[in-house]
């Protein structure tokens, strides 16, 4: 365990039995939203500003501009949603959080409708995490039991009721308007947005001003209260208050051929190379390292001269890719790079919601050109043919399910991404066919 790591989210990740209640009020359980009842909601808003949060779910928006942007007319229906559909391949933390700390989403929850005074909060869990459903339904019904749920919250005036809401297993119900639709029952399609529609803070669920924020985006609220915004922001990357910074810590999930997979909690800015290395123990059998994909397998990969970059939200989109949702996953040298990007083909294109043409009929398309290649009948002409493909999905999809399936192929605009990086391995598979060197699918391992 990094030591030198401050944890502020895995605290007590270890304790026995925190996921249950009474061992949580022993370890400061609770005493956040005790704190946070006192405050009123500027007060609340603005230590979140002051700890300069951004969404932990791959966008990095500063947290506290979406709370601010609820209309403030109380009395109407407004909403906190929390999106659990952690569906991005390599990521798995918020799966952790919800088993091992439940009352830690519970709590930030009930801090993040007080600081919006919303009466509702509905968690949308992806369909396959049935263990982190349960834990999250325990940990309410034992919240409400003591009172930090229902009516009158410790005596506060405050009502809140919480909800748990299963998704079905769509890839697609993670992109917030189609969360949003999947929750009341429509089909887990993506929305208009602005400008041809307004964001959810205005309209969201049920036409109501609606907050969508990340499972740890939520959780963060805790430690943030407890310790306040400015001390849980002398840690990270970038000046806060001045201009984009990377500040606070990140729940990532550390996964491929290193020797010690996980779930780490990291200070923002921490380099990968310390994250692969020491963290992670290095690389399984002491391989080499061939290239790393830095926050989910929609984030272009990057080969081993990147290993000195800080693991933040700017140094890491300096090179082209992006910290995304904090899935870093580590191939060694034995990985066939079209192999693996066939594999997430297939992955895009499966997941594919099939509402708008490019998103539909590009990853289909670049499916078949894939699996031509692995099949040992790729042309000259595929690997441009996969780029253009690409180009035509990048920006052009009707959410950022197209955007996806193209960056790791082709980095942003046809840019830096796989093919830029591998383009060789791509021509060799061409140039022998089905006699070039056979290579075995590279899983992605947790
Ligand atoms: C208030 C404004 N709110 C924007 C809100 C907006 C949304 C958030 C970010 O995609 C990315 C995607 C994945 N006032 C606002 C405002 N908002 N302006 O801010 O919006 P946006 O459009 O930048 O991003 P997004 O559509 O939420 C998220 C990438 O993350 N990703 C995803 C990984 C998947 C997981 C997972 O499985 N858990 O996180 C990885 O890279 O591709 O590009 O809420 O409404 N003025």
């Amino acid at each position: 365990m990094p030591s030198e790591q401050p944890q502020y989210l895995y605290k007590y990740r270890q304790v026995p039995g925190i996921d249950d209640i009474d061992v949580y009020l022993k370890h400061e359980g609770y005493n956040a939203v005790r704190k946070a009842l006192t405050m009123d909601q500027e007060a609340i808003i603005n230590e979140v500003k002051l700890s300069g949060l951004r969404g932990r779910g791959g966008a990095g928006f500063p947290t506290f501009i979406k709370w601010n942007g609820i209309p403030k007319n109380w009395d109407k229906p407004h909403y906190l949603v929390v999106n659990a559909d952690e569906g991005e391949p390599g990521t798995a933390k918020d799966r952790d959080l919800m088993n091992a700390l439940p009352h830690l989403l519970v709590e930030g929850c009930i801090i993040s409708c007080w600081a919006i005074r919303s009466k509702a909060c509905y968690i949308y869990i992806r369909g396959e995490y049935i263990q982190p459903a349960r834990q999250i339904q325990k940990a309410i019904d034992q919240a409400y039991a003591k009172g930090f749920l229902g009516k009158n919250i410790l005596g506060s005036g405050f009502d809140l009721d919480m909800y748990v809401h299963m998704g079905a297993g769509a890839y697609e119900c993670g992109e917030e308007s189609a969360l949003m639709s999947s929750l009341m029952g429509e089909r887990g399609m993506p929305r208009h947005k602005p400008p041809s529609a307004p964001l959810p803070v205005i309209s969201g669920v049920w036409d109501s001003p609606t907050i969508v924020n990340n499972v740890e985006t939520i959780a963060t609220a805790v430690p943030i209260i407890n310790m306040g915004g400015a001390e849980y922001a002398k840690v990270g990357t970038g000046t806060p208050g001045a201009g984009p910074a990377s500040r606070g810590t990140k729940l990532i999930t550390l996964s491929g051929h290193v020797k010690k997979p996980g779930n780490y909690e990291i200070v923002l800015g921490t380099p990968v190379r310390e994250i692969i290395y020491e963290i992670g123990g290095g690389i399984k059998n002491d391989k080499k390292l061939k290239f790393f994909i830095p926050g989910g397998s929609s984030t272009p990969l990057l080969p081993p001269e990147f290993l000195d970059t800080p693991y933040d939200y700017e140094a890491l989109g300096k090179t082209g890719s992006l910290l995304g949702s904090g899935a870093l996953i580590v191939y060694d040298e034995t990985v066939s790079v079209p192999a693996l990007m066939t594999r997430l083909m297939h992955f895009y294109a499966h997941e594919s919601c099939g509402k708008c043409t490019p998103c539909r009929e590009g990853t289909n398309w670049l499916v078949k050109i894939h699996d031509r290649i692995m099949a040992g009948g790729g042309r000259p002409e595929d690997i441009d043919l996969l780029l253009d493909i690409s180009n035509n999905i990048f920006g052009r999809s009707f959410c950022a399910l197209g955007d996806a399936a193209a960056m790791p192929l082709a980095g942003f605009f046809a840019g830096k991404g796989a093919i830029y990086y591998f383009r060789e391995e791509y021509e060799e598979l061409i140039r022998n066919g089905a006699g070039g060197k056979k290579r075995a699918f590279a899983p992605l391992q947790m």
